[in-house]
């Protein structure tokens, strides 16, 4: 009787070591979303993508947040264009920043191709993480092109002596420029200058920046984003304002699982120093240059500090807490 009962209390611990953990697939929430935006606001992840639908029914946005990286909830129209009174035509790529407890989003609009017309990257902002977001300036905080750069595509970078950069552009050019600290224009850096044109090797869109071990990364996509060669590749300079010399693409599609992966940003869980590539790409066989999905990686780097390439799946990443 003795050994009965314990073999079932065995059978019952073992029951319970054994609770299935939660694993994503990818990509990680139903729907053509692109340009993913990601970030960590209030001890939850958040991914801000663009809608991807043609451009004049780019009309707003749709933010998820989850707490472990598997279970996302959809906040519909956290930015709707009714909301950005100079805002016409299209809105797409976002890009989030906190700042003394308020939320500020960065997007592109209007897709203009020339500086006759209203749009470039505007900013709305709101109380929390899910908005309402609203236009922060009643105009485009970027309204012109400079060295060549379409503004679309905005990145907001925080340096840590303060300082906050935004790092933008189309049309194959990068600039960075010195935001004020009210996010209410630009301002000059040390030596003056305004728009610093930091373009590596084979620039298209998309930037991205970060520091770590002292170190400023610069991302960015190349290739053509309605297309299978879209990808990411990445350059490591000692300065926010460059030089940056293109090292190697990190992201890419496969053959295999998706293509066109491109367009990304990064989760990193400073608890323990894990980095997650957030990134769209297009399901195998559709050519649709809008049929973009949001999928999550792991990203990591070798001991010299290099992003090692990475590999793309159909499972996605294990749950992962903050
Ligand atoms: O979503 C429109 C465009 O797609 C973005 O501006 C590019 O970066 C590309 O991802």
């Amino acid at each position: 009787m003795r050994l009965r009962t314990s073999l079932i209390q065995a059978a019952l611990a073992a029951c319970v070591a054994f609770v299935p953990f939660a694993h994503a697939s990818n990509p990680v929430f139903p729907g053509w979303y692109a340009d993913p935006e990601a970030a960590i606001f209030e001890g939850q992840y958040w991914i801000y993508p663009t809608t991807s639908v043609r451009y004049g029914l780019q009309t707003g946005f749709d933010a998820f947040s989850s707490k472990d990286l598997v279970h996302w909830t959809k906040h519909e129209g956290v930015l709707r264009m009714a909301d950005v009174p100079w805002a016409k035509k299209a809105m797409w790529a976002p890009a989030m920043v906190e700042k003394d407890g308020k939320y500020y989003f960065f997007f592109s609009a209007n897709d203009i191709q020339s500086d006759k017309e209203v749009g470039g990257i505007g900013v709305a902002v709101a109380d929390k993480p899910e908005g309402p977001f609203k236009d922060l300036l009643g105009k485009p905080l970027v309204d012109a092109f400079h060295n060549g750069a379409q503004p679309i595509d905005p990145f907001v970078f925080h340096d840590d002596d303060g300082s906050w950069y935004l790092i933008y552009g189309g049309w194959k050019h990068a600039n960075v420029v010195k935001l004020k600290p009210d996010f209410s224009g630009v301002e000059p850096t040390a030596d003056g200058k305004l728009w610093h044109e930091i373009t590596p090797e084979k620039y298209v869109e998309g930037p991205l920046m970060f520091k770590r071990n002292g170190k400023y990364y610069f991302m960015w996509s190349e290739g053509g984003w309605t297309g299978p060669d879209y990808s990411v590749a990445y350059a490591i300079g000692d300065s926010p304002l460059g030089p940056f010399k293109r090292i190697g693409k990190i992201l890419q599609q496969d053959p295999k699982i998706a293509t066109g992966a491109g367009h990304h940003s990064l989760f990193h869980v400073k608890r323990d120093d894990s980095w997650f590539i957030v990134y769209h790409r297009h399901p195998l066989g559709d050519t649709d240059g809008n049929h973009r999905e949001v999928s999550i990686d792991r990203m990591e780097f070798d001991a010299q500090g290099h992003i090692l390439p990475v590999t793309i799946t159909n499972e996605g990443v294990p749950a992962h807490a903050l």
